[in-house]
């Protein structure tokens, strides 16, 4: 009875730490922070080929990380890069991967919500619901905070 009830909770607290979510959930505005995605889990059961994520408008520049056995698509508009692509894989459904970006980030804090495609073999996942509340499919967000006012000032230590 007892390992029944351990084995249901575990299962209830699964969903939200997997999707597709953001490592670490701030950074400070105004300079380079790197965002790593991890993508928890595929599309049901079926293996992940492809993450797309699309860069807020108000990120001054985004760089992707390679990775071994996933090219990499840069989507722009005039200067600005508006989308990055990695394909490859296939990540199985039950292992996780994760996608790293260089931001740029804006001098303004605020909130940066990053919609994300997962494609997988034969289904898709848009991770683009506001998050909160029952969000089945939420976006992740970047709180950027505001700038450590020490930072870039003491050279010496
Ligand atoms: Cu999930």
């Amino acid at each position: 009875m007892l390992k029944i009830t351990a084995l249901l909770l575990l299962a209830g607290a699964a969903p939200a730490a997997a999707h597709v979510a953001l490592a670490e959930a701030s950074a400070p505005a105004g300079g380079y922070s790197v965002a790593t995605f991890r993508a928890g889990h595929g599309c049901g059961d079926a293996p992940t080929v492809a993450v797309t994520i699309a860069i807020p408008a108000a990120v001054v520049t985004a760089r992707p990380q390679p990775k071994p056995g996933w090219s990499i698509e840069v989507a722009r508009a005039g200067d600005k890069v508006t989308a990055i692509t990695w394909k490859g894989g296939p990540l199985p459904a039950d292992q996780f991967d994760a996608f790293a970006l260089l931001l740029h980030l804006p001098d303004a804090p605020g909130a940066l919500v990053f919609p994300v495609t997962q494609t997988c073999t034969g289904a898709v996942a848009k991770w683009d619901q506001p998050p909160g509340g029952d969000a089945k499919f939420p976006a992740p967000v970047l709180t950027v905070t505001a700038p450590d006012p020490h930072a870039g000032m003491h050279h010496g230590q």
